[in-house]
């Protein structure tokens, strides 16, 4: 069963912080593995699978924008032919958001919320819904010393600043969707005061998407490797989803899928 509230993660990239490389054959991208671990997704219960060529993580390599392309256009043209869901491009470069959108991509996913210069207007040009996500600072350095007076209020200001610069570009509202972005420039006790206040975020009317899969906030509250954070992982979902979260990202869909429809489950039972 297909739960709407999820989205499938896809990294294309050899070095990603929880799953780099895991699509690799030595130096090239695997697009069969790829693909199996698409379809695999869908079956599991994802609606949407997101599809990134640039790793994000602190200290990560900067990706041309050709090298990109070359990662993420293939797989997004074959999941499109394939596949029963909305594909996502996790890009922040113009080029990359064109091209994938040419080759069936249905939602913009950008950690820069259209900062990069040619971004707003791309994402404009290809008349796609996009995830607008707050990052202080930029990954290289984002985690070394980050600082907020109140950071509900100042991810919350950034992201109406950010709606605003798209509303100008003509992107209508009705296509955006905010995401906090846990982890982008976040301590530990950012990313616990961001997620109490995500009902204060979902009061800007747009629907919220969420990443807490396997994140580092993980490792440091519990002290747990990456590959032992699925229990603390569906726990932060569930919490999300019940805070106002719309969607969900994750790299374990079949599990998540199954602890958010909990949330709906609840959700819907109190309506009737
Ligand atoms: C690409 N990427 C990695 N983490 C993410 C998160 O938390 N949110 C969104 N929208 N994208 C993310």
């Amino acid at each position: 069963m297909s739960c709407q509230r999820i989205m499938g993660v896809i990294n294309t990239t050899p070095d990603s912080f929880s799953d780099g490389g895991t699509l690799y054959q030595g130096t090239r991208l695997d697009l069969d593995h790829a693909m199996a671990r698409a379809e695999q997704m869908v079956a599991d219960g994802a609606a949407v699978l997101d599809i990134g060529g640039e790793s994000t993580r602190p200290g990560a390599a900067p990706v041309s924008v050709q090298e990109e392309l070359d990662r993420v256009i293939p797989l997004v043209a074959k999941i499109s032919t394939e596949l029963d869901a909305v594909i996502s491009v996790d890009t922040s470069t113009p080029e990359v958001m064109r091209e994938a959108a040419g080759q069936g991509a249905g939602l913009i996913n950008d950690v820069r919320a259209l900062r990069r210069g040619g971004a707003l207007e791309a994402a404009a040009e290809t008349g796609l819904p996009v995830c607008l996500m707050h990052m202080q600072g930029e990954p290289t350095t984002m985690q070394q010393n980050p600082e907020y007076g109140d950071v509900v209020e100042e991810v919350g200001a950034f992201l109406a600043e950010r709606i605003g610069a798209c509303e100008q570009a003509g992107i209508p509202r009705e296509k955006l969707m905010l995401d906090p972005g846990f982890g982008f420039g976040k301590t530990v006790a950012h990313n616990l005061q961001l997620l109490a206040g995500l009902p204060a975020l979902a009061a800007q009317g747009l629907p919220l998407l969420v990443g807490l899969s396997r994140k580092s906030l993980i490792g440091k509250l519990l002290g747990r490797d990456i590959d032992q954070r699925l229990p603390a992982s569906l726990a932060l979902a569930v919490l999300a989803a019940e805070r106002g979260a719309s969607i969900i990202r994750t790299h374990d869909v079949a599990e998540t899928a199954d602890a958010v429809a909990m949330v709906t489950a609840l959700e819907e039972f109190g309506e009737q």
